[in-house]
Order: structure tokens, then C-alpha cells, then sequence
């Protein structure tokens, strides 16, 4: 019996030695100390044993079955901490290695400069209004001294979905939409920006689709020296507060008399470049002094409310201001593009 459950002992060391995983382990466990194991057999076999040799039997086969047990208790704890070490190594952190970089996303150029124009307008108390962009003829056209049989409103030059309905060549509607609006007795102090409509053929600088901002001021005593004191300002803002303006003599169907603005050439300072073609000047916008007609037409009394309005390109200003060759560069989406006016 003695050397049985030494035998037995020797057998379950070994294989507790062997074992190289929790499972393992566990099988030894059942095998030895189950309750159909060997040692278990033995003490329940000790009915047969004399009355002398039960509590030795009895104690070894206890003893037997704690150092069996102890020694599957420790491998698995080695074992453990064996997967866990491996388990740290295999998962370590570098944290000297250089950090991924974030895509970090910004607003496109153009809608950048819209905002900024927007704000140097807002700060001179001028309210911002947006409208449709499918307009009716009256709104788009005949509300702008351009009656039907007008050269500016070659049925090529523009989208039509109907007779009636067209996509609007410019913001012009919504300030004679906002002009309507007051019943001829109030003034008005607004900018529109909004995409725009031409039929056109793409190139560097066409584009079917392109933005406009607007302005308008009606009011009571509003003269030729308001409009330059706004745009001068704007101007100054915009570019510089080295650059001057020049007006030159223009023509819009909807202002009289109408102007061009230019300002000076950053690039020579006025002496005449590339940039500037020689001139010293580039053409930022036009504007004018709001025609009677289209006063009248928006029920103001031009006898006794006058006012002024400006149009121009952001995409230009933005060319201008960036050095952009290429107005599709505003459309297309090109990341490389746009990732250059990210601003932080
Ligand atoms: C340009 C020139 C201009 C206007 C737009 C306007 C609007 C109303 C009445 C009178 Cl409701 N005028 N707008 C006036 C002069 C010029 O735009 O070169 N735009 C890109």
C-alpha cells in the first residue's frame, strides 16, 4: 500500500512537471484526485486495512493528496504568471515611436473668404440675406431695368427651367426681393452672397457655377461719396491698409452712373507688373448708384430714397488674394488643393 501511493505520488509529480498548459493541469487534477482517482480509491479501500495500519495509510494517502495538490496549485500559478509575461511583452507600448497624424478638416477656401467678407461687412452694419436660386424672370431680370429684348439676357447666357424660371446670373434678386419687402418706407443695409448661374464653358476663369457677393444700401440723402467711403474701407480691410482704390467710369443696366474698382498692385506698388499687366491696378468689383427704375420698381419714390450697390467675385478676390491660377480649383475638391489654406 505504502509503496503503491508512493508510486502514485511520483507519477503525478512527473506529470504536473510535463504539463505545459492550464488544461494540462487540470486533466492531472481529475486523473489523481477525482473522485474515481487512484488516491481516492485507496482511502476508500482502507476498510480492509488493520486497525494499526489505517491512520498511517490513512495519513500518508492525505499527505500524498496535499503535496499532489500543492504542486498543481504552484505550476499553474507559474504557468499564469508565464502567459501574463508574455502576454505584457507581446502587448508593450513604444512610446517613443512618432505619433500617426491626424487629418485634421478646415473650411474650404472660398467658403473662408465669403465669411471674412461677410464679417468686415457685418462690422460696418450691414445685415446678410440669402434667397433662391431658382428665380422667377421678373426677379432675376425685369426687376433690374432688364426688360424682355435686353442683350443681357441672351436666352444662351442663362439656365432656364421654364419660360418664367430660370437659375439667377447673379445675387441681384434677393436685394430686389428685400427692397420689395418694405413697402418703399424703410431704408435697406444688406449683403447677399450665393452661388450663381451662367452658361458657360469651363476654363481658368469661367465657371458655370461661381459666388457673388452683393451689397445694398437704400436710404434717404445716399450719395456717390458713400459708396466710395464703404468700399475704400472694404478695400483696406481686404487687402491692406497700403492699398488705394481707384473708381473708373462703368456701365451696369441697374446703377447709373456705375463704376469699376480697382486697387493698387501689391506686387510693384503701382510701377506696372505682370500681376497688373502693366497698369498698377486691379479690378476688385463694380458698383454704382442704384438706377431710378429699379428703385421705382422695388416701390421707392427716387425723388426722395437713393441708394448704391456693389457686386463682386469671391473666387476672384480669393485668386487675387492667393495667388490662385485657376477658378475650378474652388469646384474640383482636390485635397492637395484645399489642405493649403487650412487655417489652424
Ligand atoms: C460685378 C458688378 C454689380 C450691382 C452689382 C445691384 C443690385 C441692385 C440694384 C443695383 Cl438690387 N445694383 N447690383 C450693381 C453694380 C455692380 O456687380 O462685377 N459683379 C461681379
Amino acid at each position: 500500500m505504502k509503496e503503491r501511493l508512493e508510486q502514485l505520488k511520483q507519477e503525478a509529480l512527473q506529470k504536473v512537471e510535463q504539463a505545459n498548459n492550464v488544461q494540462g493541469l487540470k486533466d492531472v487534477r481529475v486523473e489523481y484526485l477525482g473522485k474515481k482517482g487512484p488516491i481516492t480509491e485507496v482511502l476508500k479501500g482502507m476498510g480492509k486495512l488493520s486497525k494499526e495500519e489505517r491512520p498511517v495509510i490513512g495519513q500518508l494517502a492525505n499527505e500524498v493528496r496535499e503535496q499532489v495538490a500543492e504542486a498543481i496549485e504552484s505550476k499553474q500559478t507559474r504557468l499564469e504568471d508565464e502567459a501574463l509575461e508574455k502576454q505584457l511583452e507581446e502587448e508593450s507600448v513604444d512610446v517613443t515611436l512618432p505619433g500617426r497624424p491626424v487629418q485634421v478638416g478646415g473650411p474650404h477656401l472660398l467658403t473662408s473668404i465669403v465669411e471674412e467678407i461677410e464679417d468686415l461687412f457685418i462690422g460696418m452694419g450691414f445685415e446678410i440675406k440669402e434667397g433662391p436660386e431658382v428665380e422667377t424672370d421678373y426677379y432675376n431680370f425685369e426687376a433690374l431695368n432688364l426688360p424682355k429684348g435686353h442683350p443681357a439676357r441672351d436666352m444662351q447666357d442663362s439656365f432656364y427651367i421654364t419660360e418664367e424660371l430660370l437659375l439667377r446670373t447673379h445675387t441681384s434678386p434677393v436685394q430686389a426681393r428685400t427692397m420689395n419687402a418694405k413697402n418703399g418706407s424703410e431704408p435697406v443695409k444688406m449683403i447677399c452672397p450665393g452661388k450663381v448661374y451662367r452658361r458657360d464653358t469651363d476654363d481658368a476663369t469661367h465657371s458655370h457655377q461661381f459666388t457673388q457677393i452683393e451689397g445694398l444700401l437704400v436710404d434717404k440723402h445716399v450719395r456717390m461719396s458713400d459708396l466710395k467711403g464703404v468700399l475704400n474701407a472694404f478695400a483696406k480691410q481686404m487687402f491692406g491698409e497700403e492699398r488705394k482704390i481707384r473708381l473708373r467710369p462703368s456701365f451696369f443696366p441697374f446703377t447709373e452712373p456705375s463704376v469699376e474698382m480697382d486697387i493698387s498692385c501689391k506686387v510693384c506698388g503701382g510701377e506696372g507688373c505682370s500681376v497688373c499687366k502693366g497698369t498698377g491696378w486691379i479690378e476688385i468689383l463694380g458698383a454704382g448708384m442704384v438706377h431710378p427704375n429699379v428703385l421705382e420698381m422695388a416701390g421707392y419714390d427716387p425723388k426722395e430714397y437713393s441708394g448704391f450697390a456693389f457686386g463682386m467675385g469671391p473666387e476672384r478676390i480669393a485668386m487675387l488674394k492667393y495667388g490662385v491660377d485657376d477658378i475650378r480649383n474652388f469646384y474640383t475638391n482636390d485635397i492637395r488643393f484645399l489642405e493649403q489654406y487650412h487655417k489652424a
